[in-house]
């Protein structure tokens, strides 16, 4: 199939699940075309199967915001006209699967369609999509698409609980790829990190306010408190990170703590960590905790949105309420030292990621892309 695949570059889940699935359907011998305002981060080499799109946004001296929907709108219909592209598929809703919609019409006027399907990732639903703003857009958007997937349970739930879909939605959860995402021995880099043997609690995010970045300084200030000789590894960037940054100076822990920035290799910084924590409060699947399930580190999870879905309560991990730092410290505590529970944990983890096999998904993507064709032939 000649495959056309819309996504945020950006460091954000839905891009790297998008840019994955382009490689993965690539690797099975389709045709893609990736549609984006910008190189997304995760398409990191050349391949002759893949190609990049860049959305043109000219700008006019009358658009203080250039209409970026139109401008993506446009690069689909031609795509699709010239490229000859047999499938549309836009990650997030906003505004992709309303610029696929408007792409639709212009192209049932020339008598040329094609499916589109849109998969819900996250915020694009539970937060800014059903915002008043954009509520009834979003809404008529989904139900125009031809095929509809989220990436968990909990998301299709909350997309019927918060608009009047019609359409049935496929859940299609996020993958990884086990032989990338896998304990690999990096001890040099754990001893120049901890030379007396620490602990090592990683937390990977983008700093925005869902991802409770103060929390996971606040646990570990506590898992210190109990004696637990540790360090914490933070690793990506964003809104929050000062916060975190000012709440380790509050409690006096600055020198246990290290702000690692933006990093293409997460799964080395999982290779070497014993705990990992992602306390959010708003996760539709928690793809971070995913990866780090499958290099075999145990999780500390709120309870909130599709975590449950992956960390599993006393067996990958432990999942407390939202915002119950103590609870999480607890856990936390108990995992480090408790070595037969912390290889148990960590075992359990592996074998939990190992259900989300990239490959075992993208069939059924590819499943899914046969399944919509052919109801609208
Ligand atoms: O909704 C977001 O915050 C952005 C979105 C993204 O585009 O990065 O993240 C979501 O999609 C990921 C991939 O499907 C999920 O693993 C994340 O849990 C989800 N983030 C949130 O729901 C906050």
């Amino acid at each position: 199939m000649n495959i056309g695949i819309v996504c945020y570059p950006t460091f954000g889940g839905s891009g790297v699940v998008a840019t994955e699935l382009a490689k993965g359907l690539a690797n099975r011998g389709h045709k893609i075309h990736i549609l984006s305002y910008s190189r997304p981060a995760r398409l990191d080499s050349f391949r002759t199967d893949i190609s990049y799109h860049e959305v043109d946004l000219s700008t006019y001296p009358l658009f203080e915001y250039p209409p970026y929907d139109l401008a993506l709108a446009n690069l689909m219909v031609n795509l699709i006209q010239f490229e000859k592209l047999d499938l549309m598929h836009v990650h997030y809703a906003i505004p992709h699967a309303t610029s696929a919609y408007l792409a639709k019409q212009i192209l049932n006027s020339k008598a040329s369609n094609i499916p589109v399907i849109t998969t819900l990732h996250g915020t694009d639903i539970t937060l800014i999509g059903s915002d008043p703003t954009y509520k009834q857009v979003v809404d008529f958007s989904i139900n125009q698409s031809d095929g509809v997937t989220a990436v968990s349970e909990y998301l299709k739930n909350e997309t019927y609980r918060l608009f009047d879909i019609t359409k049935e939605i496929r859940v299609l959860p996020n993958f990884i790829d086990l032989d990338r995402f896998k304990k690999s021995k990096k001890e040099h880099f754990k001893k120049a990190i901890c030379p007396d043997g620490e602990k090592i609690i990683t937390h990977v995010s983008n700093f925005r306010e869902v991802k409770r970045v103060p929390d996971v300084v606040e646990v570990f200030s506590r898992v210190l408190k109990n004696g637990v000789k540790a360090k914490l590894l933070m690793v990506g960037d964003g809104p929050d990170r000062s916060k975190a940054e000012q709440k380790c100076r509050e409690l006096k822990i600055c020198n246990h703590v290290r702000f690692l920035g933006k990093q293409e290799q997460v799964e080395e910084v999982l290779s070497i960590s014993d705990l990992f924590m992602i306390p959010s409060g708003s996760e539709t699947f928690g793809l971070a905790a995913l990866e780090a399930m499958s290099c075999s580190v145990p999780v500390i999870s709120s309870n909130i949105g599709g975590l449950p879905e992956v960390n599993i309560h006393g067996e990958t991990g432990f999942i407390c309420e939202l915002a119950d730092v103590e609870c999480m410290g607890q856990r936390a505590t108990e995992i480090l030292t408790d070595e037969e529970l912390h290889s148990k944990m960590a075992n359990a983890a592996r074998k939990r990621a190992e259900l989300f096999e990239m490959d075992k998904i993208v069939t059924d993507y590819e499943k899914y892309y046969e399944e919509i064709r052919q109801g609208m032939s």
